[in-house]
C-alpha cells in the first residue's frame, strides 16, 4: 500500500487487493479522497484525463463565443458575453489547478492539447454562424454542461468536486443569459424568429453528444461510476437534459429539431431520436468543421501570450531575490 500521494508512481504499479477494496470502502463511505491520499493509479489517472479534458473543453470553449465579442448587438449584450467568456478562463484555471494536485504540470496538459493529442469536448468544434448562436450555446451547451457538471461537485475527489462548486454557480449564469437571448429572438421579428430556430436546429444534436457515447459503448463509464466520479451515467445524464429543455423550447414557441422525440407520459420522459455517431466520432477523432481551426488558434493565442509568462516570472524572480538581500545590505 503507498504510504503517500501516487505523484510519481507509474503506471506498471501492481496494487493489492485489500489496497484497492480498502479504497473503494472509504469511497462508499463517501469519504473525499485529498491529493495525498493514498488512492489506485487507475483512480488517478482516470481524474487526470477527465479533469484535463474538462480544463481544456473550457478555455478552447472560449473561442466560438470569443468570435462574438466585437459583434455583439448592444453594449449590455456586450458585457455580459465578456463576462460569460472570462469566467470560462477562470473555469479553465481551477480546472487544471485541481488536475496540478495529482501531479501532472499545467505545461505538460497545455502540451497534450496544443498538440492534438489531448481530447476537448466535441461541441467546441462548430462554427458560430449568427448572434442566435450565442443564445444557443448559452442555454444548450452551458444547459448540458449544468446537468452534467452538478453531479461533479459530489465527486470522490476533493479539489474536483469543490472547483464545481463555483463552476457550476456561474454556468446557471451564463444558461440563463443564453436562454434570454434565445427567447428575445423568438418573440422579435420573423426574420430573428428563424435565426433562432436555425440555431437550435444546428445546435441540439451536438448538445446531446457532449454527454459522450451510449452507456455501453462507455469505456470508462462503469468504473467512474464506482469510484464515484461519475454519479450518473452519460445515458441518464442526457435524457434528463432532454426532459428540462424540450419544454423550455415550446415555451418560446421553437421545435426542437427531432422528429421521433415523443414524451412518454408513464416515465416521465422524452424518447428521442437517434444520434448520428458517426458524426460525433468524426469530431472527436479530430475531423469536426472546426477542429483544425480551434487547435490553430488556441495555438497563436498561447505563443501571443509568451512574453506575458516570461515578464510574470522575471517579476516573481524580482520579487524573491529582494526578499532574500542579505540584511546588512538591506540596511
Ligand atoms: N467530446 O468512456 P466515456 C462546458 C470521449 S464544459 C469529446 O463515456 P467519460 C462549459 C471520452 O473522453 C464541457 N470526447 O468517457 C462551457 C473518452 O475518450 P478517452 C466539457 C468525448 O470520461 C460551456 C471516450 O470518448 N465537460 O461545456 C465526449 O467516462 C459553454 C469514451 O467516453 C466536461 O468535460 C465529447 N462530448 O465520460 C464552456 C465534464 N464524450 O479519454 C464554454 C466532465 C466522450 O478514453 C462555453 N467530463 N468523449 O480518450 C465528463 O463528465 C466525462 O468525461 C464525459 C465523458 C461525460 C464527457
Amino acid at each position: 500500500m503507498y504510504s503517500q500521494g501516487l505523484i510519481g508512481v507509474d503506471s506498471s504499479t501492481t496494487e493489492s487487493e485489500e489496497f484497492l477494496s480498502l479504497f473503494q470502502a472509504r469511497v462508499d463511505r463517501e469519504e473525499k479522497i485529498e491529493p495525498n491520499d493514498p488512492m489506485p493509479e487507475g483512480y488517478r489517472r482516470t481524474l487526470v484525463r477527465q479533469i484535463g479534458q474538462h480544463a481544456h473543453s473550457e478555455i478552447v470553449g472560449m473561442l466560438p463565443e470569443g468570435n462574438w465579442i466585437t459583434r455583439a448587438p448592444t453594449l449590455r449584450r456586450k458585457i455580459a458575453l465578456l463576462a460569460k467568456v472570462q469566467d470560462e478562463g477562470g473555469h479553465g484555471l481551477y480546472l487544471y489547478s485541481a488536475a496540478e494536485t495529482l501531479g501532472v504540470s499545467r505545461e505538460q496538459m497545455t502540451e497534450e492539447l496544443l498538440s492534438g493529442k489531448a481530447k476537448y469536448s466535441s461541441i467546441f468544434n462548430y462554427p458560430t454562424l449568427t448572434w442566435a448562436d450565442i443564445g444557443a450555446i448559452g442555454w444548450l451547451v452551458d444547459g448540458a454542461a449544468i446537468m452534467n457538471q452538478i453531479p461533479l461537485c459530489r465527486c470522490s475527489y476533493g479539489p474536483y468536486a469543490r472547483a464545481m462548486i463555483r463552476v457550476c454557480k456561474e454556468e446557471s449564469f451564463h444558461q440563463r443569459q443564453g436562454y434570454e437571448i434565445m427567447m428575445a429572438l423568438a418573440r422579435g421579428s420573423d426574420e430573428q424568429k428563424e435565426m433562432a430556430q436555425d440555431a437550435l436546429n444546428r445546435w441540439w444534436w451536438p448538445s446531446l453528444m457532449m454527454f459522450g457515447p451510449h452507456d455501453g459503448e462507455s469505456a470508462h463509464g462503469e468504473q467512474s461510476m464506482a469510484w464515484k466520479i461519475k454519479r450518473f451515467s452519460n445515458d441518464e445524464l442526457r435524457q434528463k437534459f432532454i426532459t428540462a429543455t424540450v419544454p423550455q423550447a415550446e415555451f418560446i414557441g421553437l421545435t426542437v429539431p427531432d422528429p421521433d422525440l415523443k414524451f412518454n407520459a408513464e416515465t416521465g420522459l422524452y424518447e428521442h431520436g437517434e444520434i448520428d455517431w458517426v458524426e460525433f466520432k468524426a469530431v472527436v477523432s479530430g475531423n469536426g468543421r472546426m477542429n483544425r481551426d480551434r487547435i490553430r488558434d488556441r495555438k497563436q493565442a498561447h505563443d501571443d501570450g509568451a512574453w506575458v509568462r516570461e515578464a510574470a516570472l522575471a517579476h516573481a524572480a524580482k520579487r524573491a531575490a529582494s526578499r532574500t538581500v542579505p540584511q546588512e545590505a538591506a540596511e
